[in-house]
């Protein structure tokens, strides 16, 4: 069984995940209504991917013969200065879903839960790609400025991205 704190600091991790899926669809929307269908097509994947942690962190609670205590959304962002801003929204995001990885793992290793140190530790590998990834695209955006050609360049590589259940 899991303790009651272990299981509350869980079920708010899902939430968190929940509020990464909504937070990156409002991005992939937003991208499409300024053109830029590349870009947009990289935060639907990444709107699919964190269902995907959603759905591991409901399915954990179940597992453990527990069941999730889904509570409200927040309303994520609905504008942005531009595409740099938004990479820059979901990289300060990602890094707060790092320390509350690394906090829930802290409480499970406190609690001497085994399984959850390693169900959790998936997660702690996942964000150091996301994190990188984020990084990455930042990067480029500030080398291309103001250049709308080297824009609809890297739309077109964010294009590319596929989902990979
Ligand atoms: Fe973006 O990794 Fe989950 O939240």
């Amino acid at each position: 069984m899991l303790s009651k704190k272990l299981c509350n600091a869980l079920n708010k991790q899902l939430n968190n995940e929940l509020y990464s899926a909504y937070l990156y669809l409002s991005m992939s929307s937003y991208a499409a209504s300024i053109g830029l269908k590349g870009s947009a097509n990289w935060f639907m994947v990444q709107y699919q991917e964190e269902m995907v942690h959603a759905m591991k962190f409901y399915n954990y609670i179940n597992s453990r013969g527990e069941h999730t205590e889904l509570a409200a959304i927040a309303a994520p962002p609905t504008k942005f200065k531009n595409l740099l801003d938004m990479f820059e929204q979901t990289l300060t995001h990602e890094q707060f879903i790092t320390s509350s990885i690394n906090e829930l793992t802290d409480l499970a290793q406190t609690e001497k839960d085994h399984a959850t140190v390693i169900f959790l530790q998936w997660f702690v590998t996942e964000q150091i790609e996301e994190e990188e990834n984020d990084r990455d695209i930042i990067g480029k955006l500030k080398l291309i400025g103001d250049n709308g050609q080297g824009l609809l360049m890297l739309d077109t590589e964010l294009a590319a991205r596929v989902f990979v259940p």
